[in-house]
């Protein structure tokens, strides 16, 4: 039962965030500089989050309003580079889109949004809390609750609106009844080992290998590390890809004619990731607003679980703003179906895109050649070329 409304553990804030991702700093960023109160509950440490590896390509349609930092120091991409068939073929998507992709890495954007939140805005961030839970979603005052990690007491936050960035794994999709979400999932049956190497990038751009042996990835992360994907099987185990074999599988796959040799280094980030996809409409129920992997997980195929992360939390940051302070609630009434929108949109594309990743691996040989015919016309159709660099950049006027 929670204590009484006076005890000195309990609160109110207009809005409380849970989860201080990209989504969620986003959101008490866009809150804090509209001087709209909130608070931000996070079970890891500072420390933790400022240095846990993901992603690092970031649309330019998602750059705006992020911390200054970024601009001032991701390294500005304008093409990347298939490579099939022992050849390398450029795809400059800035020349057809005028948009250009950044590269930086999801620890640094959340780093700086902390700084920016925390140490430039004064916002309030309580880290390391513990059971997390929703209360009263569907009243006019819900509650979030959760175990202080000093004094061990559950503290209250009663409030208006509950931001829900938690994630995959977090608590408030989980406080969405089962009558209400509506769970899509689609399963690619395929692994990647996600590789970190300290080592300098071997090219100037993103590479895909489109390899009968299975996908590669090369995507720089800074100057000294580069990250890398390799194509195995679901559920395989990191300990089965000694060094020697990953180096030996990324030579295989990656080689094309006049590429540069692959630079080698220590291995510091090894995990296999099952490749699957899901959607939870809707977005929203009652005062809870869900933003970012909590409401819908894109694998990294496509490059667009951060972005999409943001373009939510952008939408819910404004829509929270407009109808606090200027009680307009338009902005929140269309806020799922706006997200939406856009999250199948990107899901559809994450779809075509690991047909041509992992096609020419599938061992079924018809497929295998119309996956290379689908990349053969990104470089011989203009339209095909269009089509796809304004899907790759996120660069649709509207979704
Ligand atoms: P996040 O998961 O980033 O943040 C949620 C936060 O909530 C976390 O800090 C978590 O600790 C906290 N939390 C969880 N439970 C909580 C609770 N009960 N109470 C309070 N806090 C709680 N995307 C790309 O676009 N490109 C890539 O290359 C790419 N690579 C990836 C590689 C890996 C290994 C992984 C795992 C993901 C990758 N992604 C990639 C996807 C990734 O970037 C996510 O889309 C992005 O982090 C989503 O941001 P958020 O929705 O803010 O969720």
């Amino acid at each position: 039962m929670f204590p009484s409304p006076h005890a000195p553990s309990v609160e109110r804030r207009p809005v409380v965030v849970v989860g201080a991702g990209p989504a969620g700093l986003t959101v008490g960023n866009i809150l804090r500089a509209a001087a709209v109160d909130c608070v931000v509950l996070e079970t890891e440490s500072r420390e933790f989050i400022e240095t846990r590896p993901r992603a690092g390509v970031i649309e330019e349609g998602a750059v705006r309003g992020l911390a200054a930092g970024l601009l001032a120091r991701a390294q500005v991409h304008d093409e990347c580079e298939f490579r099939f068939g022992g050849e390398r073929y450029r795809f400059r998507y800035h020349e057809l889109t005028a948009r250009h992709h950044y590269v930086y890495p999801q620890p640094l954007l959340v780093t700086d949004l902390v700084r920016e939140y925390a140490d430039v805005r004064g916002g309030d961030i309580r880290f390391g809390v513990r059971e997390v839970r929703l209360h009263d979603l569907e009243t006019d005052r819900p509650a979030v609750s959760y175990l202080c990690p000093e004094t061990g007491e559950r503290r209250v936050v009663h409030c208006d609106f509950v931001a829900g960035c938690d994630g995959a794994r977090g608590v408030s999709r989980e406080a969405v009844p089962a009558w209400r979400a509506r769970l899509a999932r689609r399963d690619h049956g395929i692994g990647w080992l996600a590789l970190l190497a300290e080592a300098p990038p071997s090219a100037d751009c993103v590479v895909f290998g489109v390899h009968p042996r299975g996908f590669a990835g090369h995507m720089a992360r800074s100057p000294e590390v580069t990250r890398y994907y390799l194509q195995c099987a679901p559920g395989d185990d990191p300990e089965n890809w000694p060094h020697d074999r990953v180096w030996a599988e990324l030579r295989a796959r990656l080689g094309a004619a006049g590429a540069q040799p692959l630079a080698e280094g220590r291995l510091i980030e090894k995990r296999v990731l099952d490749m699957h996809n899901y959607v939870v409409p809707p977005m929203v129920f009652g005062r809870l607003f869900l933003a970012g992997d909590g409401a819908h997980l894109t694998a990294p195929i496509a490059a667009k679980g951060l972005n999409l992360a943001l373009h939510d939390a952008f939408l819910l940051g404004d829509a929270l703003v407009a109808l606090i302070t200027g009680g307009d609630t338009d902005g929140l009434a269309g806020y799922s179906a706006a997200c939406l929108r856009r999250a199948w949109d990107y899901q559809e594309f994450s779809e075509w895109l690991s047909g041509i990743y992992h096609g020419t691996a599938s061992g079924d040989r018809y497929h295998a050649a119309t996956t290379l015919a689908r990349l053969r016309r990104l470089f011989t159709s203009p339209a095909a070329a269009r089509a796809f660099a304004e899907q790759y950049l996120g660069a649709a006027d509207a979704y």
